[in-house]
């Protein structure tokens, strides 16, 4: 399995001292960026500007893993390469072309994500899999901060690292909504690998920002 890795979700960061609080998630140790996309249709919420990220880019070496939240996402796909994502994530829902979806960021030379909400029965990755790079396994419905986990997921999560392993592939498992010390034992048992790390962990205003980052990276990892 591969490596634990922590994504810090920025629409939970101080966008009012933004810069600030990437520094102390890079001195924190977290991996990725965990950059939500959303156009009030898919989601009933918007998040994350363009210009936001092209300015953000030059300022920080940590990989940008956006997560788009969008009805028709592929017309977006060059623009989210072009403004530095590594990893470019589109929804199974409502989208019927998925291979073809997949080859075009992998021929920006992207990493593919998929996302799949809470209801999305995972069976259909035995065809998909080989094509993708990262699940990401919604523990919430999308579209805000600060929901409650949903249960049921762990086993989907459990599921998709089965079909991986059936399929020998060896693929990133990523979990995203209420990931906290008390969900994350259960995902990383069913095989989660990913962490996305909001308002339930790093962000909860309870630590300073880096010292959360840090401590939360390390249970994960020791978990
Ligand atoms: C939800 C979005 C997520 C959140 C993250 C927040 O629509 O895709 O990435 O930003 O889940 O974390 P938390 O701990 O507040 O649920
Ligand atoms: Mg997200």
């Amino acid at each position: 399995m591969r490596d634990v890795k922590i994504s810090a979700s920025l629409d939970c960061a101080n966008y009012l001292a933004l810069l600030e609080d990437v520094r102390k998630l890079e001195r924190g140790g977290v991996d990725m960026l965990h950059i939500d996309v959303m156009d009030g249709v898919f989601v009933p919420n918007f998040a994350i500007g363009t210009n936001l990220l092209r300015k953000l880019r030059p300022m920080t070496h940590l990989p940008f893993d956006v997560h788009l939240m969008v009805v028709n996402p592929e017309p977006h796909f060059s623009l989210f390469a072009q403004l530095g994502a590594d990893y470019i994530t589109f929804h199974a829902e409502g989208n019927a072309r998925l291979h073809h979806l997949a080859l075009a960021v992998r021929r920006l030379g992207k990493k593919v994500g998929i996302a799949l909400n809470p209801a999305t029965d995972p069976e259909f990755l035995s065809y998909l899999l080989p094509y993708v790079d990262l699940v990401l396994c919604m523990t919430v419905d999308p579209g805000f901060v600060g929901q409650k986990f949903v249960p049921e997921v762990v086993a989907k999560v459990r599921r998709v690292r089965e079909i991986a392993c059936e399929l020998g592939v060896d693929v990133d498992v990523a979990v995203d909504g209420g990931i906290s010390e008390e969900t994350v034992p259960l995902l990383k048992e069913a095989g989660a690998n990913v962490f996305v790390a909001g308002t339930s962990s790093i962000f909860s205003g309870k630590e300073d920002l880096e010292v959360a980052a840090r401590r939360f990276g390390e249970f994960c990892r020791r978990t």
